[in-house]
């Protein structure tokens, strides 16, 4: 059994020295011991973290961080965005979606994020025909998490409209679009991919209320009775306004009406819920799936975070569009948003809290009921994902317990990450992952071939 000797630990019970950790074939947590000798464990430093749960990424979208932002003849918005991401969607092959999702991963990784929640929907060639095995694109997410060592929750996606009451497809989200037969074929496929994969797991994503209609979204739950359900829902006010026009009804509404939510349901954004709406997520149990810097990138709007936690709505951060891959600037975007919009600070804590212990605390909670991963954390029964941050850093000194945890979040912290573990093994050292020069190497020329196409 593989031994741990952690020097500080953020553990359920809160933080804790000199612990050892032992660790089973399996990669999960056997026994947690407090002052026990660590003479064959591998000695630990620095600050343990429980690995953070990434609960929406869309992989492919990395490869065009950063070359969105010029503005345009007319107004820019979400939707002019859409197009250049539907154009890049289209120039991928099956070797570039790895390349490019192998690249994102490591970049997770190095950020301290240990699982991603694939929300994946670019499923067929690029003529919009299925590929012979019609979840390859799938599987090449599982390939890029299984190389890099991140642990993921696959979540393909079923996109069948463009638009509120059925309307049929563009040309542009042809590698998207499938019928519920083919869509049977696409998820078969993408569990077989999970299940293939020791940290695989398996969930379902109706795109949104846009891609899907209200029947549709009644078959699909039942006939996935058990796994995640993720959704995009009331991102966007134009989303908010056509839904009202169709249905006469709001969108978290009109979904709740739909099926029923529940602690199953990561309803992603989330962005324009009334308080009605707030009301509804939160007694479901359901979890917002919150992404600050896309949700800003794209210019989304602001979402009532204080009021939903105040109504004790359960949350988690997702890296999205990957223009940025950041667990502590999702974090400190979140809380920044909520400043923002209350002109208060501390906003997102209770009373006499770490602001930093209590975002972290409860993205860890809802990132993990969001994608199915059961226990987490420093516990016994718990895979041994961890991140360590670098005891020297100055952006430590003089820090301890919950400090560490605001400074590594709002402080002046690049590099603080030294070392990953998922499943006990270490994929991060230095700061770095261990792959990154041939996944880097492998992903630079995919970029400067498809960017110059
Ligand atoms: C997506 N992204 O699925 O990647 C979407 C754009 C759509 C965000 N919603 C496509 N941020 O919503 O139709
Ligand atoms: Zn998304």
């Amino acid at each position: 059994m593989d031994k741990f000797h952690l020097d500080k630990a953020l553990t359920p019970q809160g933080w804790r020295e000199n612990i050892v950790l032992s660790i089973g074939a399996d990669g999960i947590i056997a026994a947690v011991d407090e002052g026990a000798p660590a003479a064959d464990a591998v000695r630990i430093r620095g600050f343990a973290l429980p690995g953070l749960p990434n609960l929406h990424s869309h992989a492919f979208q990395r490869g065009i961080a950063g070359l969105t932002e010029v503005a345009g003849a007319g107004d820019d918005s979400f939707w002019t965005w859409r197009d250049w991401m539907y154009r890049f969607a289209l120039a991928l092959d099956p070797d570039d979606v790895e390349a490019i999702a192998a690249l994102a991963y490591v970049e997770m990784l190095e950020a301290g994020l240990t699982t991603v929640g694939e929300f994946h929907y670019l499923h067929h060639d690029r003529d919009g025909r299925p590929y012979a095995d019609p979840a390859e694109l799938g599987r090449r997410c599982v390939a890029a998490a299984a190389e890099t060592g991140l642990a993921i929750t696959l979540l393909p996606v079923f996109y069948a409209h463009s638009g509120f009451g059925g309307q049929p497809p563009g040309e542009g989200q042809r590698r998207f679009i499938c019928d519920l037969d083919l869509f049977g074929r696409v998820a078969g496929g993408a569990a077989g991919a999970a299940a293939s994969y020791a940290r695989g797991r398996f969930g379902i994503a109706p795109h949104s209320l846009r891609a899907v209609t209200q029947d549709e979204l009644r078959l699909l739950t039942g006939a996935f009775p058990d796994c995640p359900i993720h959704i995009h829902v009331s991102e966007q006010v134009k989303e908010v306004d056509d839904c009202l026009a169709a249905h006469g009804a709001r969108p978290i509404a009109l979904l709740a009406d739909t099926v029923p939510l529940s602690e199953r349901w990561c309803l992603i954004h989330a962005t324009h819920a009334d308080a009605d709406e707030r009301t509804a997520m939160a007694r479901a149990g359901a979890v917002v799936g919150l992404c600050p810097i896309t949700e800003a990138n794209l210019g989304d709007g602001l979402f009532e975070g204080v009021d939903f936690s105040g109504r004790g709505g359960r949350f988690g951060v997702g890296t999205d569009s990957n223009v940025a891959i950041s667990a502590t600037a999702e974090l400190s975007m979140l809380e920044y948003s909520q400043r923002f919009l209350t002109r208060r600070r501390n906003a997102l804590s209770p009373r006499n809290a770490s602001t930093g212990r209590t975002l972290f605390d409860s993205c860890l909670a809802g990132g993990a009921q969001a994608l199915g991963l059961g226990t987490v954390g420093l516990a016994v029964g718990a895979p041994a994902d961890f991140v360590v941050l670098d005891a020297g850093h100055i952006a430590f000194a003089g820090r301890t317990g919950d400090a560490v945890i605001d400074s590594w979040i709002f402080g002046p912290s690049a590099g603080a990450v030294s070392e990953v573990y998922v499943s006990g093994r270490r994929v991060v050292d230095g700061g770095r992952h261990v792959a990154r020069p041939a996944i880097e190497a492998r992903a630079r020329k995919v970029l400067e071939r498809v960017i110059a196409a």
